[in-house]
């Protein structure tokens, strides 16, 4: 049953060995942790042991910390359950033991796991295993005393910096810089660990305790410049993440009063963190992301995943392209089909121009680039349409042309090959309406650019099968994007949750609100940009499209701004022509543009919104809530209508999709940290103030009240609604 073992073998030679047994990665689990304290316990009382080998089995040392112990942490708000291990295991059992005790690193020690080793006297490694501290990028900091082992073993920059980062380095790196003692190849790792612990039994090589160490930290004023400018980066790069700043003053403790009172705060402040909200969202994220591969009926009925080799895409456009150049550089054999020769090398240019940009930013190796360009083949007919196993339709939004495609692929594709299409706006049961090929076609909505943007919604219809679904989330998973399984609506998933992002944000600046004040709000909350820049940069064209779309399906909740065709009308068109909300200069940062306030002005009369027509005033604070909670309200008519497996879909959906800041949690966890009471009675006041668009929904209103979480599993009526 114990997958999770710590096992010790004494040799003749007097080492013994300690291996920590936990697959996947051996993450360090509390029973990991109670055999680790255990078995160094015995090694260090047994006589027959002179010195002590510390590994991993399986390749892998220990990729850290078991993660779901945080979550069960968050759950309960219970510290205790949090083992100590920085005093009672890394300092007393391991750092200061008599017997002297080699790391053999293997595949990867991060966060925890490279804690361990650096406590240990000395670190073997084979090649290229990964080595990094990524506890910031969970919302904590090391908390095993890396803090201040690290820069003491590579000094103070390069020590900030991989924490900062959360970045790992290779072996080789940490040789160089002095976190690995010896590089040796796999097959000798324990071989040469054990002689290089019996070395330094027998004095011959040096005895190093890393938390004693000053000599890579340089002078105390040196230091606290390298913090004070870190300190400042951290305040412009991270500056609604209370953990850098943390790790920063931990670093500093330990310089100014010695590592173990380093130590000491470090294990202090860890605590406070770890029931900070930023942990708690970004530890959600982390399990929200595993969880979409889990999809009931259709992960769990023992279908196995198809083979895709070879996807013909159909359109070279910008989205056909980026699809395309995400399947040939995941080793994925692409059929590119346009009308002409002229579109044909057009769709080619940008595939070739999409694979070079990634060579130049060093993403990618020559040579691979060669190969995976090499993986790309362009055509006019569908000849060689009779072997792929998936097509992937990304031709302009026009129904007869799309229902065209698909009679035509049906003819010619063979009968088990996916029929995909990247329809954004057209009912997939009207794509497929002229065929009897129902069950394999879904839709495959990537985001754009798509082979850059993480994420991928997989848009099933009712006829759609689970071994459709299941093979597309594999090729999803093959080309590094997270696929998450949507059901049909308007908008599918993100797009439809965020719809109300823009409309709100319109509503507040036709009540007076300065649309500055607004986006710097909002970016401020953590979005990258505010809702009128991202208008600036998706066009005014995709703007008012999509703003048409989503008043058709939901009339009674949408605002008709007049300031949209007021700025067209002005000449304005965003980030393409230069002139929007902000001026946009080659090599500058979009400026404020003054000069469209009458236009604003304008709209405001035209909409005629505002209380005795006077502007209305509100705080940051609300700005944020009357922008977001909308969206919130929307979050939960998905939830209410099943379009989404599980609410922390929306959530990972909501971050990889709309760059919603992960340490919220995702649009649902972070409405429920506030509380859906609190979300609920907001907008029922500023419904019955400004309309409709604020009304609460009743999966809102019924949560609410009831004293539930939005993100409790459904309560029966809302299953028994559910439609895919
Ligand atoms: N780019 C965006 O931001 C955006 C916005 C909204 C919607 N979309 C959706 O994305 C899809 C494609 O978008 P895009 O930006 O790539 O469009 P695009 O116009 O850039 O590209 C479409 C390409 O498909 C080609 N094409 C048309 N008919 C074809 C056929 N029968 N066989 C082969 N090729 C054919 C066209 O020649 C064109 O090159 C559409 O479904 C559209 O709704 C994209
Ligand atoms: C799974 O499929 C079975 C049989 O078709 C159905 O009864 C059940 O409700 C489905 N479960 C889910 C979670 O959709
Ligand atoms: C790429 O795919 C081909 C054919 O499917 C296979 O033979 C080859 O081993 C793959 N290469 C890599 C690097 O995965
Ligand atoms: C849509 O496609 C059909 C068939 O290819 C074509 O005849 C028609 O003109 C197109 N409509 C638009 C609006 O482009
Ligand atoms: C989602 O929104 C973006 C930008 O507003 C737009 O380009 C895209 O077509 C939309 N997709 C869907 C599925 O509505
Ligand atoms: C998809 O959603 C649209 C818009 O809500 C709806 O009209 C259509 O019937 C849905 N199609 C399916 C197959 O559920
Ligand atoms: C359904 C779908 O995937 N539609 C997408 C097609 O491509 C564009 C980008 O060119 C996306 O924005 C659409 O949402």
């Amino acid at each position: 049953m114990a997958r999770a073992t710590v096992t010790m073998e004494v040799g003749t030679d007097g080492v013994a060995v300690i291996t920590i047994s936990n697959p996947p990665v051996n993450a360090l689990a509390i029973p990991i942790i109670a055999g680790l304290k255990e078995k160094f316990g015995e090694a260090t009382r047994r006589n027959d042991v002179k010195a002590i080998v510390l590994t991993g089995k399986g390749g892998r040392f220990s990729g850290g910390f078991d993660i779901t112990v945080f979550e069960k942490v968050h759950k309960t708000g219970d510290l205790s359950l949090m083992p100590d291990v920085s005093v009672d295991l890394v300092v007393n059992l391991i750092e200061d033991s008599k017997k002297p005790i080699v790391a053999a690193v293997e595949g990867l020690a991060l966060g925890g796991g490279l804690e361990l080793a650096m406590g240990c006297h000395a670190r073997v490694s084979a090649p290229r295993a990964q080595l990094g501290l990524p506890e910031l990028s969970l919302g904590v900091i090391p908390g095993f005393g890396g803090t201040q082992r690290l820069p003491r073993l590579i000094g103070l920059s390069k020590a900030v910096d991989m924490m900062l980062s959360s970045k790992p380095i290779l072996s080789e790196e940490g040789k160089k810089l002095g976190l690995i003692d010896s590089i040796v190849s796999s097959e000798e790792l324990l071989k040469v660990s054990r002689l290089w612990a019996l070395g330094i039994a027998e004095r011959r090589k040096p005895w190093v305790r890393s938390l004693h160490r000053t000599d890579k930290i340089g002078s105390l004023s040196e230091a606290r410049d390298t913090l004070k400018v870190a300190r400042q980066k951290a305040k412009k790069t991270a500056p609604n993440l209370p953990q850098h700043q943390v790790c920063l003053d931990v670093i500093e403790e330990g310089i100014v009063h010695g590592g173990y009172s380093g130590v000491l705060k470090e294990a202090r402040d860890f605590k406070k963190l770890v029931l900070s909200d930023t942990s708690k969202g970004l530890v959600h994220v982390f399990f929200a992301q595993r969880a979409t591969s889990k999809v009931p009926n259709v992960t769990d009925i023992g279908l196995k995943p198809r083979p895709i080799k070879k996807v013909a895409v159909i359109g070279g456009g910008l989205m056909g392209s980026g699809i395309a150049t995400a399947l040939i550089l995941s080793n994925i054999s692409v059929v590119l089909k346009e009308v002409n020769n002229e579109y044909l090398l057009k769709g080619r240019t940008m595939i070739e121009a999409n694979v070079r940009g990634l060579v130049t930013k060093g993403k990618l190796a020559w040579d691979k680039a060669d190969k995976a360009l090499s993986l790309l083949k362009g055509v006019l007919d569908y000849t060689e349409f009779k072997d792929v196993d998936m097509v992937i339709e990304a031709v302009i939004e026009n129904i007869s042309l799309k229902q065209a495609i698909f009679i035509e692929i049906e003819k010619v594709c063979p009968s088990r090959c996916i029929l995909a299409s990247n329809t954004s706006t057209i009912d997939l049961r009207l794509v497929g309406e002229e065929t009897s090929s129902q069950d394999r076609i879904l839709g495959a909505h990537f985001f754009s650019p798509a082979h850059v943007m993480p994420l991928l919604e997989i848009v099933r219809t009712e006829k759609t099968s689970p071994q459709v679904i299941l093979d597309l989330m594999t090729v999803g998973k093959i080309i590094k994007k997270v696929p998450v399984v949507v059901g049909n609506c308007t908008g599918f998933a993100v797009n439809r949750t965020f719809f109300p992002y823009s409309q709100g944000a319109h509503i507040l600046a036709n009540l007076g609100v300065d649309v500055f004040r607004i986006d710097r709000v909002i970016s401020k909350f953590g979005l990258p940009m505010g809702p009128f820049q991202l208008q600036d940069l998706a066009g005014y064209g995709v703007f008012i499209a999509t703003a048409k779309e989503f008043a058709i399906a939901f009339p009674e909740r949408t605002f008709l701004s007049p300031l949209m065709e007021l700025l067209v009308n002005s000449g304005r068109n965003g980030k393409n022509n230069g002139k929007g909300y902000y001026t946009y200069e080659k090599g500058s940062q979009p400026k404020p543009d003054l000069t469209i306030l009458p236009i604003v002005e304008e709209s405001q009369r035209l909409a005629n919104i505002m209380p005795d027509r006077k502007p209305i005033y509100v705080t940051d604070q609300e700005i944020v809530e009357m922008i977001l909670f909308p969206v919130v309200n929307e979050a939960c008519r998905v939830l209410d209508e099943g379009i989404v497996v599980r609410a922390s879909d929306l959530d990972i959906a909501s971050v990889l999709g709309m760059s919603f800041p992960s340490y919220r949690g995702g649009i649902v966890y972070w409405a429920d940290l506030i509380g859906p009471m609190h979300v609920y009675s907001s907008l029922k006041k500023w419904s019955e103030a400004y309309g409709n668009f604020f009304k609460p929904s009743r999966y809102l209103e019924e949560r609410a009240t009831k004293g539930m979480l939005l993100s409790d599993p459904s309560s029966s009526s809302a299953t028994s609604r559910a439609r895919l």
